[in-house]
């Protein structure tokens, strides 16, 4: 049996580098895998993680369920697919805790994604220590493999090595997990600066697309896109802005970056951009459709949470039980 846990923080609205980078391969990866094998999935929405950073508490508790009718409106499907809320099982604080006794200080200083965010926030204990906290989430489980966007891939080295050192000092205990970034699209950039990642956290409301954004908003949004200074999408001119809708692009019509180079080429880009925003439409209104359906019925998803937690416990309460008695903790 394979294990698969992947999470995202209720921190923002979700866009399109979360649909693209996380979400859209959660929802295959559960499609194919269920039917070919005995898969066990965790999707968690991560609000520990979330609180790294400033969060006002009502808008905090909103989004939880406002993500959790994300993932659904999406594809995931509980009765498949295992979603809770990371607070809700204590046991990823409380391995958190005894991970960081055996994790060295200067590798999470050399994290990039905290160089980048100590920038951005004050710098809060919990900043620095995200990426253990982020590690007990996968080793709890026995992680086999864990879908994310490129910008997770340092972390789940981190996860790995921790792993390791604990293997190695206490006995085995521990699966080391592997990280499963998909070849093409794996980072979306921002619309108006390709240098920057899509992120929740962007103040500049045109660099995202949500994916709640109105057809308006979508259409707008797409056409204020930098581009460069060309005029036709050509092989040679190739600019990193570009190149970023045409990720965005390959990952909506569900085809290979270069695949869709070929059949784009020769287009002029207001051209393109009509197809584009055409796409993104398509694609979000049927994902509105469902969570409009989903997102009123709050009994419902708190239920499906709590079933949730219950497997989730089932299982890690176990793994801690089993860490507590090789570290030697308790009477
Ligand atoms: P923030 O920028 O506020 O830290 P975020 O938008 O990066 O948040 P996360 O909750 O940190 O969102 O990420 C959830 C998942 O989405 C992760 O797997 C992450 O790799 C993926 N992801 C986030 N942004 C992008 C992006 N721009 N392109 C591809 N994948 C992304
Ligand atoms: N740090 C991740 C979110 C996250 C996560 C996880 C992803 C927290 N715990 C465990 C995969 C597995 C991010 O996307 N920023």
């Amino acid at each position: 049996m394979k294990t698969i846990f992947s999470g995202i923080q209720p921190s923002g609205n979700l866009h399109i580098g979360n649909y693209i980078g996380a979400l859209r391969q959660w929802v295959n990866l559960q499609n194919s895998e269920s039917k070919i094998q005995n898969s066990e999935l965790f999707f968690c929405i991560v609000d520990l993680h979330a609180i790294t950073v400033p969060q006002d508490p009502r808008v905090l508790k909103g989004k939880i369920l406002e993500v959790t009718a994300l993932y659904i409106a999406s594809g995931i499907d509980p009765k498949k697919s295992h979603i809770f809320v990371q607070s809700e099982n204590p046991d990823h604080a409380e391995l958190a805790w005894i991970l960081n006794t055996i994790t060295p200080f200067g590798q999470l200083e050399r994290m990039t994604q905290f160089k980048d965010k100590s920038q951005k926030h004050e710098a809060n204990v919990g900043l620095f220590d995200y990426p253990v906290l982020m590690a007990s989430d996968i080793l709890l489980y026995d992680t086999d493999e864990v879908p994310v966007g490129e910008d997770q891939k340092q972390h789940i080295e981190l996860t790995r090595d921790l792993a390791e050192k604990f293997n190695s000092k206490f006995g085995q205990t521990f699966k080391l997990p592997m990280p499963m970034i998909q070849k093409d699209a794996a980072r979306i950039m921002s619309l108006q600066n390709p240098a920057s990642k899509m992120s929740k956290s962007d103040k500049d409301p045109l660099a995202t697309i949500n994916l709640l954004d109105s057809e308006e908003e979508i259409r707008e949004k797409i056409k204020k896109a930098v581009t460069d200074s060309g005029s036709h999408i050509s092989k040679d001119q190739g600019s990193e802005a570009l190149s970023n809708l045409i990720s965005i692009y390959s990952a909506f019509v569900n085809k290979s970056f270069e695949g869709s180079y070929d059949e784009l080429e020769g287009k002029s880009y207001s051209e393109f951009k009509t197809l584009l925003a055409d796409l993104i439409v398509e694609t979000l209104t049927q994902i509105q459709k469902r969570y409009k359906e989903i997102a009123g019925e709050k009994s419902i998803l708190k239920d499906i949470l709590e079933e949730g937690r219950e497997f989730a416990k089932d299982k890690s309460s176990k793994k801690l039980l089993e860490v507590k008695e090789k570290v030697g903790l308790g009477m």
